[in-house]
């Protein structure tokens, strides 16, 4: 008698493991399908309201795909385009007001191997689907002669502003620690692309938060309304930050990376006045993208920050209601480098992967 009870307690026991197993592991039925293919080093993709695709390639070309999955593909005339290393056409984002004005952001890098900066613009799509009246906002400053860590990240708040990531340009890591230069930090702008007077810093307008590596994450929580930001470390040290106005996220003060060099950044994992992600990746992922997950295709992932990653070749998915923080890898068979993740109207995800000939996978529930 004594044995049949702890045979049921062994039973019950091992099925509640099994259930927590595959709860931890997010959604193993799922399936797999091309949205499109051929993309050549797609950086980011957006679905409009009629369920078109607009993908963009660093190249500063934007893919239209549309629903029957034909493909058109537009050279902008993005004047000053720098496309080389990491730069390129990089962001593109819908305005609040898309169906009204089909108007749309986007970021690219501007410049030469000499003086090259991030630049965020305007641009309508016209009735027969093309990206026209492209207008710059803004073009960050200093310059550097860098073709990396330029960020490039696009997001609209709630109140109509948009903020946008910059790197710190790689070899001017003291730079995102100083408020008179744009390099490292997060800028909000008006949709005019003038600062809005409520910014936090009067001696440096568009600065929003500072202390930033290379940034190319940004989502909201849209019930709670919290703003997160993510960032590529150097060896170690990826970051997501709850983002605040006016704070300093410490690069390079503070870091739990190392240098790629095996060198100490810094001796600081913590420093006052510098505040601490909420978590952090090492060694890192390489995360590419974010978004906050709030669909109906996937129940289980609700409430979770979904990050894309190129080095660890992935997908991850982190539970924001759970203590401490945890990512963990969902959709374990796409084993590839992801540069951006969003959701579709339907609430599946969506990613694009990385490089020369890339694809928009579509991940549906089975
Ligand atoms: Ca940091």
């Amino acid at each position: 008698m004594m044995m049949k009870v702890n045979l049921s307690l062994l039973f019950i026991l091992l099925i509640g493991q099994l259930r927590a197993a595959t709860a931890d592991n997010g959604p193993n039925d799922y399936l797999v399908t091309e949205i499109a293919t051929s993309l050549h080093s797609p950086w980011a993709a957006v679905q409009l309201p009629d369920q078109r695709w607009l993908i963009t390639e660093m190249g500063g070309t934007v893919v239209t795909v549309k629903p029957d999955g034909s493909m058109t593909r537009q050279s902008l005339a993005l004047q000053d385009l720098y496309v080389n290393g990491q730069g390129g056409l990089l962001d593109i984002a819908l305005m609040q007001d898309f169906s009204m004005s089909q108007r749309v952001m986007l970021s690219y890098a501007t410049g030469n191997d000499d003086c090259n900066a991030l630049t965020v613009a305007t641009a309508s799509l016209s009735e027969h689907g093309e990206l026209v009246n492209i207008a710059p906002l803004l073009t960050t400053s200093p310059c550097r002669d860098t073709p990396a860590h330029f960020g490039g990240r696009l997001a609209v708040l709630a109140d109509g502003t948009w903020l946008v990531t910059t790197g710190d340009g790689f070899d001017y890591r003291e730079q995102a620690q100083r408020l008179d230069s744009q390099l490292g930090k997060v800028l909000r702008f008006r949709e005019d692309g003038q600062a809005p007077a409520d910014n936090p810093f009067p001696d440096a307008p568009y600065v929003y938060s500072l202390g930033h590596r290379n940034p190319q994450g940004l989502a909201s929580d849209p019930h709670t309304g919290r703003l997160y930001q993510q960032e590529h470390g150097p060896a170690g040290g990826d970051e997501i930050n709850l983002l605040i106005a006016g704070e300093n996220y410490g690069w390079p003060v503070v870091t739990k990376g190392i240098d790629y060099s095996g060198a100490r950044i810094s001796p600081f994992e913590e420093y006052p006045g510098m505040r601490d992600p909420l978590y952090n990746w090492t060694p890192s992922i390489a995360p590419s993208s974010m978004t906050w997950y709030a669909g109906n295709a996937f129940p289980a992932l609700r409430q979770h920050l979904l990050v894309s990653a190129l080095k660890a070749k992935g997908l991850f998915a982190i539970n924001m209601s759970a203590k401490p923080l945890s990512s963990r890898r969902i959709f374990a068979t796409i084993e590839q480098r992801i540069r951006d993740v969003v959701a579709d109207a339907d609430g599946n995800i969506v990613v694009l992967t990385d490089g020369e000939s890339a694809a928009l996978l579509k991940i549906a529930p089975e």
